[in-house]
């Protein structure tokens, strides 16, 4: 006994179903072909009803058969239905029509973080300044030693650290300073840099401080570099990033790697410096710590000529990006709700 000896012709069966569904172009017409093969009184039905009526040998080949015909159809009919609905059929009663504008496509926006560093980049390559970047996992050695606080020195108490491991060697770097050293034990003299990137401290995640926020490093070695140099530079800087009518404040500060030190701020940009909310009523907005390079920086670097000199800076990339775009708080920059981002297009 063979396929041949089956009591039906399952392919004429197919083809027979294929053709009609071919010349299909409505819903309606779709239904009533499923119903006809596939509904419980259907072709599909009788024939695997009749199964248990063949001869014992052919029950399992009939089957087969009945099953890929049906696979086959199916398929057939999915993709039939598909093409109904989209009205790519010539007849269909969903007509496309090809002159409506499309749906807009969504597109992304620049993070204000990293419009914020893209415009800093900017200033200081005018300034002949090159880019580096360090690691955001760092040693105790660049954090902290090599920036003349050696162990339990009482300074590294401004940081509030992340350590990675017991023995406390190994850390999230709290501050972008240890690129100094990376930069001083790399280059050659004279040098100018900045570093961007991340930065990390056990600090309470409020309106302004985040535990992980962005700094900007600054390097400026060389023969002659002085106080002045910084001024300049700070003052080209900060006039470029937020207008040249703000005022610049230096006041005397520490900073174990920079001596002396200096906290530098500018002019309320809210209150033009009259005191507001922002500025607690004092009209002035602390913008970032800098100072002349300490001489035991230069040591730890590897650096032994006495007549170097140099300057260094360091600035909250995420409370400048605040001040810039009117941000009241700073969680707002890494909680990425998508209406707030997408103010910054
Ligand atoms: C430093 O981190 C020094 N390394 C800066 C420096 C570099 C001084 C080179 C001298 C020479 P400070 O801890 O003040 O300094 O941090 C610098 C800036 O980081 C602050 O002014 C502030 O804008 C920002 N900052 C500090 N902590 C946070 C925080 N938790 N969230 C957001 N921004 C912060």
């Amino acid at each position: 006994m063979a396929e041949k000896d089956l009591p039906f012709d399952i392919e004429s069966i197919v083809n027979k179903a294929l053709e009609e569904l071919n010349g299909m172009d409505r819903d309606a017409d779709l239904e009533k072909w499923r119903l006809k093969y596939f509904g419980r009184k259907g072709i599909f039905a009788d024939l695997t009803g009749s199964i248990p009526k063949i001869e014992q040998s052919l029950r399992p080949i009939a089957g087969t058969k009945i099953n890929s015909a049906k696979r086959q159809l199916n398929a057939a009919f999915e993709e039939k239905k598909k093409r109904v609905s989209c009205g790519v059929e010539a007849n269909s009663e969903i007509k496309m029509n090809f002159t409506l504008s499309g749906l807009k496509p969504d597109y992304g926006s620049l993070h204000p973080i990293t419009l914020v560093s893209r415009e800093i980049v900017r200033i200081f390559h005018g300034l002949g300044f090159g880019v580096h970047t360090g690691p955001e996992i760092e040693t105790d050695f660049y954090n902290f030693e090599a920036l003349n606080m050696p162990v339990d020195h009482p300074a590294r108490d401004m940081w509030d650290t992340f350590y990675l491991d017991s023995k406390r060697k190994i850390l999230l770097r709290t501050h972008t300073s240890p690129v100094q050293i990376r930069v001083l034990e790399k280059l050659p003299v004279p040098l100018r840099i900045i570093a961007i990137g991340k930065t990390f401290r056990r600090d309470a995640f409020d309106a302004s401080h985040s535990p992980v926020f962005h700094q900007v490093e600054g390097l400026m070695v060389g023969y002659d570099i002085t106080f002045s140099n910084l001024k300049a530079v700070l003052a080209f800087f900060l006039r470029e990033l937020f207008g040249p009518e703000i005022k610049i404040r230096f006041l005397p500060s520490y900073f174990p790697f920079t001596e002396p030190s200096a906290e530098i701020s500018i002019s309320c940009v809210i209150c033009g410096g009259k005191g507001c909310q922002t500025c607690a009523w004092s009209g002035w907005l602390e913008i970032l710590g800098a100072g002349m390079v300490h001489p035991e920086v230069f040591r730890k670097s590897g650096l032994k000529d006495p007549r170097l000199t140099g300057f260094a800076f360091g600035a909250g990339i995420d409370r400048i990006a605040m001040i810039k775009y009117r941000i009241d708080d700073i969680r707002h920059l890494s909680f990425n709700d998508i209406r707030f981002l997408n103010q910054f297009r």
